[in-house]
């Protein structure tokens, strides 16, 4: 009997037992990015394959954890996925953030009664504003200011790439996902987002979508073409909506509460602040929105602020109680964009909308036309008065609806657009639909 054996069947034998006999805990394939021990995996990055993150482990990011190749979107694309009911913790020590890179994909489709939820890796009890970053979703849709081809820009502060010619880009799925206590500095200067769109394209599918107690904006498009619907925004650090770099997405249905202790804008809009005129030029189409300051308090500036270019539509939005004012236009080419002699463009629209502020506007040195003029005579159907939410002041058990016979309970009107929900009332919520209890949570620390 031949006794000899060779390497080659050695290596067929450990095979087939491999098969038979699988480890208990199997290599992870090259490029998944984390590691396992036990239910707690630590998520370092990058993640150049196609991995799940399950709902049955504890995933840590641990610094920045970049999703596919920032560098070159087609040398490994890779899908995230993230099952529904999944916790997604980010380090402290570690400035941790994750970044979805052109040609990935995040796919974070959670549910209702198994949201996901993107928070601090502190106890509960000890958590804050600022422990951890946030999400950043990188895309190859139009930017302005960008150069190359194709015409791509550096996002602040290191958060990659981002920017193309593919409009339609889809970048995955942001369905039932909270990030929470988010919003760290990343350099003296700039603070990651709860979300962060960059170059993000209309391929993406964003809904129900929550930043909670974050330091910086609750939400910020950077250019791109990406819709969104059923954004809510509470306790932001600054903006709660936020855009720049030509954004031409669509949203309905955004809620933004602030609280006392920190804020900024409702929404503070800009095409670009280098260059006003750069195309494509920035202008969202925006309806049922209900933006909801805080009167007695400082951090609460402007409901709206329209600035440095941009053009947008407004249907059916509230803004109420912000303690500098509702509504506010500035630069040149801000009020060019949205009247022309006498008449409006049509491209900077604000309509069937409703201001309850102690100022609704206030006219400054330069400005081509009187801001209230504007809102109240030029635009049709805005007005001023309260609009009789239920409990829209509320910290952690809100409710956005409009009260019995309230201002907010009729003279809606939506765009004529398929991606836009019939709407007969103002601001985020109809009577019967309380859409931001459920799947949402409100922890203050
Ligand atoms: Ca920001
Ligand atoms: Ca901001
Ligand atoms: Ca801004
Ligand atoms: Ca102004």
């Amino acid at each position: 009997m031949n006794k000899h054996i060779s390497t080659a069947s050695l290596a067929v034998a450990a095979a087939a037992l491999a098969t038979a006999c699988p480890q208990s805990n199997p290599p992870l394939p090259e490029g998944s990015g984390y590691t396992c021990d036990g239910e707690l995996c630590t998520v370092t990055g990058p993640i150049l394959t196609d991995v799940t993150f399950t709902a049955d482990k504890k995933w840590v990011l641990t610094g920045g954890v970049f999703v596919g190749d920032d560098a070159d979107p087609d040398a490994s694309p890779a899908i995230l996925t993230i099952e529904p009911g999944t916790t997604v913790y980010g380090d402290t020590a570690a400035l941790s953030f994750l970044l979805v890179t052109r040609g990935s994909k995040l796919v974070a489709d959670g549910r209702a009664d198994a949201p996901i939820v993107f928070t601090s890796a502190k106890d509960a009890g000890s958590r804050a504003r600022g422990d951890w970053g946030g999400l950043v979703i990188n895309g190859q849709a139009p930017v302005n200011g960008c150069t190359g081809d194709p015409c791509v820009v550096q996002g602040e502060a290191g958060t990659g790439t981002y920017g193309g010619a593919v409009a339609n880009d889809d970048s995955g799925v942001l369905r039932y996902v909270r990030v929470e206590f988010g919003g760290a500095l990343i350099d003296d200067e700039n603070e990651l987002n709860g979300f962060a769109f960059q170059g993000v394209g209309s391929g993406t599918v964003i809904e129900n979508i929550q930043a909670h107690l974050v330091s910086d904006d609750c939400i910020e498009f950077f250019g791109g073409t990406a819709s969104a619907k059923r954004i809510l925004c509470t306790g932001a650090g600054d903006d709660n909506l936020d855009w720049t770099f030509g954004w031409t997405g669509k949203v309905q249905f955004l809620i933004a509460q602030q609280y006392d202790d920190a804020g900024g804008n409702g929404i503070e809009a800009d095409n670009n602040e280098a260059n006003n005129e750069l195309t494509p030029v920035s202008r969202p189409v925006i309806s049922n929105a209900t933006f909801i300051g805080r009167p007695a308090s400082e951090n609460s500036k402007i409901g709206v602020l329209l600035r440095r270019g941009t053009q947008a539509e407004l249907h059916n939005v509230i803004v109420m109680g912000f303690n500098d004012r509702c509504f506010d236009m500035d630069d040149s080419a801000t009020f060019a964009g949205a009247v022309e002699g006498d008449a409006l463009t049509g491209n900077t629209v604000i309509e069937n909308s409703i201001f309850d502020c102690a100022t609704l506007s206030e006219d400054e040195e330069g400005d081509a036309f009187s801001l209230e003029d504007f809102l109240l005579t030029m635009n049709e159907g805005n007005e001023v008065g309260d609009p009789g939410l239920t409990a829209p002041d509320s910290v952690g058990a809100a409710d956005f609806r409009p009260a019995a016979g309230s201002l907010a309970s009729s003279g809606g009107q939506v765009p004529s657009d398929s991606f836009f929900e019939a709407a007969s009332y103002r601001g985020a919520c109809p009577a019967d639909d309380n859409w931001a209890q459920g799947w949402a949570a409100f922890p203050q620390n």
